[in-house]
């Protein structure tokens, strides 16, 4: 393989573990601490997991674990978007799998959860994990997007897992894979088939945590990368004072990402979903605060600037959610009909005409390109791919128009010309940042500390992540706790909840006291590119977010 040179000096960094990680592997013991609950319908919940609702949280603390020299094979699955990282949870995996006995076997099922069910799998020995150390990806054994969420597929997983005599499985996930991951190890303690599973906090989204999970991995080296973009654009606007950029974001509904890149670059506009929501922020309204922003600054002679816009945004505007379900509803029924016609114009007029008249208002002001959108491809379920909408370019031309009528009013006498981005699969797959090389390591590392302590249903939980890695602690704690009851597809469910930007956290409290004042000023900050060698107060840094979710 031809490798670049950073990739090759990377292979020989040496992930930091938390201290009482770094004792011999028999000489760390769990320790129990209190029953948990769950995060709300805790009787409903108790109903559904009965063997793996209430266990203790656990804490790795010196003591005898002789235990976990017992031969044990282990099976890792990675599921769902890739995120920085997730090479090195296998390499932790891996390398506690053998510190604990050389025989131990690991098995990396490929493509994700289907890898598991068509019993596709490739044996990762210490040859093999070396060309993905510390490297971007998920590449080493590929990810997938199948869900595990039935009895029969279960079945098939105790099977293969039985044939391969696989003791426990990790399944490195977001919410809904360790939702899956939980029903899972209640099913298999249920039917007493002796296979432990544990799960892994993966996504960029950043919206699996709470506070024993404090951060998702993959979060810290995506905002790095977005940030750095956004750095460089905004040096470049402050240069030639001539574009407006207007950036939209990964991070599916939560704005975690745009949040933490705002707090990282100090945009001149950076939007809130989860906001916009509360305060049921029409879309004309968001339109008319952006334009306001671009004619103060015009006032000063400043014809540029930055705007953040959450992939998500879209879903919460409130008539717009009104306009996407009326739409889903109407394609539904109408299928037919609808097929028939010809993509462009006379779709958009077929929809638009069969709208309530309120929702029709609000589907005719928008601009053609984004009506063919919310018109094309749904999901499986039926619904529109909200990600695929270029929120951006709506944004940026309903600004454009806006201004223009502040001009024939003269209320506005500035030049306005935008560009628009979108970042989000280059921060999937980075180099991990050393703070994600460490804490992707520690998991993994820990995740066959809980499997060699004979726990299921476990999440690997490491904290304290502001802190240098010496002082990180380790445990686990189990999914049930993080769970309640959800409507999926029509269907009360048991799920993990998914967590927002809160209105009332640090992190958006500080925006809300900074923004005025970025949107008036230039106060851009340039983080320039991720460091992998140099001083720990730079290469070592985590998010601002949790910065200041942890300053107490
Ligand atoms: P996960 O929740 O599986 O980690 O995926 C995160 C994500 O990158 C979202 O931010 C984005 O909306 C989605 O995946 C894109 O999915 P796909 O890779 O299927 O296009």
């Amino acid at each position: 393989m031809d490798i670049s040179p950073l990739q090759r000096v990377r292979y020989a960094y040496q992930p930091k573990l938390p201290a009482i990680l770094r004792e011999s592997i028999t000489k760390v013991a769990p320790q129990k601490g209190e029953a948990t609950s769950a995060q709300s319908d805790a009787d409903r919940i108790k109903a559904l997991f009965p063997n793996t609702y209430g266990l203790p949280r656990v804490s790795f603390l010196s003591g005898v674990n002789t235990d976990i020299s017992k031969k044990r094979n282990v099976g890792v699955i990675l599921s769902g978007g890739q995120a920085p990282g997730g090479h090195n949870v296998i390499s932790g995996i891996f390398d506690a799998l053998k510190a604990a006995n050389r025989e131990n076997t690991l098995y990396g099922f490929k493509g994700g959860p289907s890898g598991i069910l068509e019993d596709s799998y490739r044996i990762i020995d210490e040859e093999y994990l070396a060309a993905f150390r510390n490297t971007g990806g998920f590449d080493i054994i590929g990810s997938g997007r199948t869900k595990l969420e039935t009895e029969e597929q279960f079945e098939v997983c105790a099977q293969v897992c039985k044939n391969h005599e696989i003791d426990a499985l990790v399944i490195i996930g977001g919410d809904d894979s360790n939702t899956n991951a939980a029903v899972l190890a209640e099913y298999f303690l249920a039917k007493g088939h002796g296979i432990q599973v544990i799960g892994c906090p993966k996504t960029i989204d950043g919206d699996l945590k709470n506070e024993s999970i404090e951060i998702s991995f993959g979060f810290d080296t995506a905002t790095k990368t977005y940030s750095e973009l956004i750095g460089n654009i905004e040096r470049d606007a402050n240069s030639a004072k001539k574009y407006w950029h207007f950036i939209k974001l990964m991070g599916r509904s939560a704005s975690h990402i745009a949040l933490e890149c705002a707090l990282e670059t100090q945009p001149n506009v950076c939007l809130i979903s989860e906001e916009v929501e509360a305060k049921e922020q029409s879309l004309v309204s968001i339109v008319d605060y952006i334009a306001k922003i671009v004619a103060e600054r015009a006032e000063d002679g400043n014809n540029f600037g930055v705007a953040l816009i959450p992939e998500g945004l879209i879903e919460f505007i409130p008539e717009i959610k009104v306009l996407i379900s009326q739409i889903n509803n109407l394609l539904a029924k109408e299928e037919k009909a609808f097929n028939k016609i010809a993509d462009g114009s006379e779709r958009i007029a077929f929809v638009a005409e069969r709208l309530s008249k309120e929702t029709a208002k609000v589907f005719t002001i928008l601009p053609e390109e984004i009506q063919k959108q919310l018109l094309m491809d749904r999901d499986p379920h039926g619904n529109v791919q909200v990600s695929r909408i270029e929120t951006d370019k709506l944004l940026a031309q309903m600004v454009e128009e806006k201004l223009s009528g502040m001009k024939k009013e003269g209320t506005y006498t500035g030049k306005f010309s935008s560009m628009t981005h979108f970042f989000g699969y280059e921060g999937r797959c980075a180099f991990p940042t050393n703070f994600d090389a460490d804490y992707c390591y520690s998991l993994g590392y820990n995740a066959f500390l809980l499997i060699g302590s004979g726990l299921s249903g476990y999440l690997s939980s490491v904290t304290n992540l502001a802190a240098p890695a010496e002082e990180w602690k380790a445990g686990g704690i189990p999914i049930t706790m993080m769970m309640n009851m959800e409507v999926r597809h029509g269907e009360d469910k048991p799920v993990i909840k998914k967590a927002l930007v809160e209105l009332d956290g640090k992190p958006f409290q500080y925006f809300a006291e900074h923004r005025d004042k970025w949107a008036r000023e230039t106060c851009y900050t340039y983080p320039g590119a991720v460091q992998y060698f140099g001083p720990a107060e730079v290469c070592d840094l985590t998010t601002v977010t949790l910065a200041l979710e942890q300053t107490r």
